[in-house]
């Protein structure tokens, strides 16, 4: 059961909110992360790296251990191989512009899923247009799982990336990277995960795993908007050119040469995010307080019971909740029959719960399940047996307001 005693922590939730339930768009932010934020602005705000009076320096020690953090919470080797950027869409595309346009080459394949969020498609199939490499799919089984059979077939020695999420946003299903990369190294390609729906909810283990690049933001895993991350490998990093260019990313510059600074510097260009890696920080502190076996705990009751509690209404359809794996992450994704899904999140905001409606940048996924557009309701750990209850009570309504019944 959720503990209530979380939702004192996140100011947001006092008073009288709704039921929350588009964790998977972002999360809500509580006291500590706030704190943190407004800890370094109201303190020590000075442009890191920079100066070397006390506000500069303490910003750099702060931007440093924040990133420290992050390393130990993703087990990376070294902070060299994080790289702060603004969330997992600017890391899925520096990994696409700086390591795919050095790499790739015509008759070169870039092996995606499905069930990829457009983060991790469009800056493959723009990839893919310069070097002439071809994108190829990998799609699903019955049960919304990666089929082994369409693994087996697109994974070959022609494949020289694969981008693949390891959690989908829409289905919620958690793919078994750690295999994934075993076959991808064994054909000699990259693995790159984005990690957005994962990192919040599982832990991740960048050596266990052998990730090769992983990307996520911060603010959906408790963090402030504006900051993400992109592990990479050291070797890997070390080979690629810099993505974007311009101050604190360089070590010479002259007239017409520059010569780029070490890692993780060479892929910051321009001051950085000293607040949200402070708020970041904090988050992780958070999560880690609470700890992932009480996440998942959480998750999967409220997901067990708002499933079994609208497969009883006969009129609903829910995708990716079928697997019998247990794979699967606080998403619970379905539609209303006869009823648009963007009418029904109206109504359903109409009685006080918070659900997102729509494609969910995944397009080729919608088309795919044969759909538009989805609802999507998704849990994080302070969600509660009522927020379910108020869910279902509202989904339940819908078709009599629409005059459906
Ligand atoms: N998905 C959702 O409601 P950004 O926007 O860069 O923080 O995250 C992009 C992203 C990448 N991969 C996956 C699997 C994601 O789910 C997301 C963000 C949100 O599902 C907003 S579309």
């Amino acid at each position: 059961m959720a503990d209530r005693n979380f939702l004192r922590d996140f100011p947001i939730f006092h008073g009288n909110p709704p039921a929350y339930l588009d964790n998977s768009a972002t999360t809500q932010k509580p006291d500590a992360v706030v704190r943190a934020i407004c800890g370094y602005y109201g303190g020590c705000n000075a442009n890191p790296h920079r100066g070397v009076y006390d506000w500069s320096v303490k910003a750099t020690k702060i931007y440093e251990t924040a990133r420290a953090s992050v390393q130990k919470f993703i087990n990376a080797k070294s902070p060299a191989e994080i790289i702060f950027t603004k969330n997992a869409t600017e890391s899925l595309n520096l990994v696409a512009y700086s390591y795919g346009l050095a790499n790739l080459k015509a008759d070169d394949e870039i092996l995606i899923t499905i069930s990829e969020h457009h983060s991790n498609l469009v800056p493959w199939q723009m990839v893919a247009k310069k070097t002439g490499a071809t994108l190829n799919y990998i799609y699903l089984a019955r049960d919304g799982n990666l089929s082994d059979a369409e693994i087996s077939a697109k994974l070959t020695r022609r494949t020289k990336i694969l981008a693949v999420t390891q959690v989908s946003n829409v289905l919620g299903l958690i793919n078994d990277v750690k295999t994934l990369a075993a076959k991808a190294h064994e054909v000699g390609a990259v693995i790159v995960v984005d990690g957005a729906q994962s990192v919040p909810h599982i832990p991740v283990d960048v050596q266990d795993l052998d990730a090769d690049f992983l990307a996520f933001s911060g603010h959906k895993m408790l963090g402030p908007m504006g900051i993400g991350v992109l592990y990479g490998k050291k070797n890997l990093l070390e080979e690629m050119p810099p993505f974007l260019s311009g101050g604190d990313m360089i070590e010479y510059v002259e007239e017409q040469d520059t010569t780029f600074a070490e890692l993780p510097n060479k892929f910051e260009a321009g001051t950085q995010n000293v607040g949200g890696a402070a708020g970041l920080s904090a988050a992780i502190d958070y999560i880690q307080k609470i700890g992932f076996d009480e996440i998942a705990r959480v998750e999967k009751n409220l997901t067990a019971l708002a499933i079994g509690a609208l497969k009883k209404l006969p009129y609903v359809e829910l995708y990716g909740c079928d697997s019998e794996r247990g794979n699967k992450i606080g998403i619970v994704t379905f539609n209303i029959r006869g009823a648009h899904p963007h009418d029904v999140a109206t109504i359903l905001d109409a009685e006080g719960v918070a659900i997102r409606a729509g494609h969910h940048c995944a397009q080729p996924l919608m088309k795919y399940i044969g759909q538009n557009a989805t609802c999507r309701a998704s849990f994080y750990f302070y969600n509660t047996i009522e927020d379910v209850g108020r869910l279902v009570d509202a989904v339940a309504k819908v078709r009599k307001v629409m005059h459906l019944d």
